[in-house]
Formats: C-alpha cells, sequence, structure tokens
C-alpha cells in the first residue's frame, strides 16, 4: 500500500486555493478533495509497520499549528513536474515533520533522507506534457499570481492516508486521524 502522512486543508481554504487553480491553464489541477501538505512520504509499507506507526503517532502530542500558504513556485528543473504554493508553519511544522519522520524510522521504515520543503503540490503535469507551451502559461502565472497568499490558519489534525490510483487521478483514503492541540482557550 502506498502510504504517506499528511496534513489535510480546511475547506475555506481550499476553496481559495480552487480559485487561484482555475487561473493556470495547463497541467491537471489536484482535486479540491486531494489538497494536503505532505509531511512524511512512506512509500509501499507492510501492514505490520503502519500500525506500529498508527500507534505511535496517537501518542504524539503535537504542539497548534499555525499555517500560511504563500508564494508559488515550480518543480522541475527543465520540464515542469509541479506548481506548488510555498507553506510556512514554523517551529512547530517542522518538529511535527521530523516527529512524524522518526515515529515511521522507529516502527522500521527505511526513509530517504531529504530537506522538508513544505508546499502544497496545486497541480502536476505529465513527463511527456509539452514543454515550453507549458512552461510559458506558468510563467505567466507565476507573474501574475507570484504573490498569491492565505492569511494564518490553524490546522487541527493530520492524517495517516493510502493512496490508490484510480483511472480519473488518485484517491486518497484515511486510514488514521490525529487531533492536533488548538492555541484557542475554549
Ligand atoms: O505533497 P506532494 O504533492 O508533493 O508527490 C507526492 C505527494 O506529495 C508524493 O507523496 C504525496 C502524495 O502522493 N510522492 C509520490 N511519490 C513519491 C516518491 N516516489 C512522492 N514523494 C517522494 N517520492
Amino acid at each position: 500500500m502506498r502510504t504517506f502522512v499528511a496534513l489535510p486543508l480546511p475547506d475555506a481554504i481550499r476553496d481559495q486555493v480552487e480559485q487561484l487553480q482555475d487561473g493556470l491553464r495547463a497541467g491537471r489541477a489536484v482535486a479540491w478533495d486531494n489538497l494536503h501538505l505532505t509531511l512524511a512520504f512512506l512509500d509501499d509499507q507492510p501492514v505490520d509497520r503502519l500500525e506500529a506507526l498508527h500507534e505511535a503517532l496517537e501518542r504524539l502530542r503535537p504542539a497548534p499549528l499555525e499555517l500560511r500558504l504563500a508564494g508559488l513556485e515550480v518543480y522541475g528543473a527543465k520540464k515542469p513536474s509541479a506548481v506548488v504554493l510555498r507553506a510556512e508553519g514554523g517551529a512547530a511544522l517542522t518538529g511535527l515533520q521530523a516527529n512524524v519522520m522518526q515515529a515511521a524510522r522507529m516502527a522500521g521504515m527505511d526513509l530517504p533522507r531529504r530537506r522538508f520543503r513544505p508546499h502544497v503540490t496545486i497541480a502536476r503535469f505529465n513527463a511527456g506534457s509539452r514543454g515550453t507551451e507549458d512552461a510559458a502559461r506558468i510563467g505567466a502565472f507565476l507573474q501574475a499570481r507570484g504573490d498569491w497568499a492565505t492569511a494564518p490558519f490553524e490546522v487541527d489534525a493530520y492524517c495517516l492516508y493510502a493512496s490508490h490510483l484510480m483511472r480519473d487521478g488518485p484517491w486518497y483514503e484515511e486510514l488514521g486521524r490525529y487531533e492536533l492541540a488548538s492555541s484557542h482557550v475554549a
């Protein structure tokens, strides 16, 4: 099972991102349901390791997390592979990501050490896509919307997902949900 751990985005933020996506006339927009911020890509893992990770994540007590999406970026050096929104979440976000990675390794998962670049992918490009035309459209989009940003918003949970590749795109099945503390006093 291909799995990953990610922060789902509040509906109101996804609505804003969807409006932004409408202006990019290239690539495949990530579906509203699928908009997320990946904390750890776990790839294929056996069920026993996923269960061990699930138990560890249930024991984590992460700090409240406030995010802001600000600034567009293109991934892919020569050919675009994705257009993403950069995410800012300070020490709470980097701490949560490090703790999730550590929990996954403790559960026996052998994960590559890569720098964490928090982002939300808003569009993807096929390897065989027409590079130059897409590049021009992406360039214009970045120029027009490069200063796009959300207000800071709170996230109330993060999730373990299984990624199922369906005919019309991926379906992210929620396998586990882990609450984050709220910074608001009830
Ligand atoms: O947040 P994003 O969209 O960047 O790119 C995939 C997505 O992250 C990433 O896992 C998330 C859920 O699909 N992903 C998929 N295959 C990957 C791989 N082989 C991968 N990340 C790293 N290596």
